[in-house]
């Protein structure tokens, strides 16, 4: 297994030679210590199973199953499933999924520190993914910035990328926004938490899912703070031109894995009715996802 830092990029490295059938010990290790020094690793000529890609997760540590069924592999609920299948009239999966700034599940009490994508089906235009590295963001914020970010938490709900579902057709949108609280109640995270395995002060807010910051008397500021947070990030950048962005794009036998507390992320979809599929596989590692906060 060989390890190479892209070159004339701003993060990221390419894994060569990584056979997931004879993955020894010693190998899951490096490849494990560099999802987090790396933050983001392309793993080539990868013609896996869906059975081999959960393996592979299982070899990275404990597979979360997305909450929402819909987006299930039909014969393996590990796999979440992101396809625009124009030809097809039964879709597999949801369409066009993630195409906003987020960390995954980020809405969730405990989110994972792990995300692998695995297209399927490579369209010829514009299939690739944005980063940000939000370690690095923080670094390089003002002082003020960041005593901010040190002060508050931030309230995080999946309401506004919620997708409708084929069920949802004819209901009250008011029920729809009910069940939704219901089932994925908002949640607090600190707005800057310290990686459990870098040690780095990682800011933690997104576009799609940070709602609001609150103070330690959990009262919501109402000044624009998250907006600059976000703006510093780049995540407002609607020319994804901030030297913060990182582009990736892919080809068939990629296999993308990421630091999900370390980076943002945002799909970036073909504007043409090509096919596209991706297998997506999550994982909580051994660590909390964060540890004392600063
Ligand atoms: O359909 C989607 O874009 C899924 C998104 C709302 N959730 C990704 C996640 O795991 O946080
Ligand atoms: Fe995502």
């Amino acid at each position: 297994m060989k390890i190479t830092p892209q070159v004339d990029q701003k993060m990221g490295a390419t894994v060569t030679e990584f056979d997931v059938e004879t993955l020894s010990t010693s190998d899951a290790l490096r490849l494990k210590d560099a999802i987090y020094q790396e933050k983001l690793l392309i793993l080539k000529d990868q013609h896996l199973s869906p059975q081999q890609f959960i393996a592979l997760g299982k070899a990275l540590g404990t597979i979360e199953v997305y909450y929402e069924p819909m987006y299930h592999h039909p014969d393996h609920e590990e796999i979440f499933v992101s396809s625009s299948t124009p030809e097809s009239t039964q879709q597999v999966g949801v369409p066009k999924t993630g195409a906003f700034w987020h960390a995954d599940y980020s809405f969730m009490p405990r989110p994972f520190g792990i995300t692998m994508t695995y297209p399927q089906v490579v369209p010829r235009t514009n299939r690739g993914t944005h980063y940000i590295d939000m370690g690095k963001v923080f670094a390089g914020l003002p002082e003020e910035l960041r005593s901010v970010a040190r002060a508050t938490k931030g309230l995080h709900s999946a309401r506004r990328y919620f997708k409708i579902r084929p069920s949802d057709v004819y209901r009250p949108i008011c029920e729809l926004v009910d069940e939704i609280e219901k089932k994925t109640p908002p949640v607090m995270h600190p707005t800057v938490f310290v990686h459990p395995v870098t040690g780095e002060e990682v800011l933690y807010v997104s576009e799609a899912l940070t709602c609001e910051l609150h103070d330690q008397h959990g009262r919501a500021l109402e000044d624009d703070s998250l907006h600059q947070l976000l703006e510093a990030s780049g995540q407002l950048d609607t020319t994804f031109s901030d030297e913060h962005i990182h582009t990736q794009t892919f080809t068939e036998g990629d296999l993308l894995i990421w630091d999900n507390r370390s980076l943002v992320h945002r799909a970036l979809h073909s504007p043409t009715p090509e096919p596209s599929t991706s297998y997506r596989v999550t994982v909580h590692d051994d660590h909390a996802f964060y540890g004392p906060t600063t």
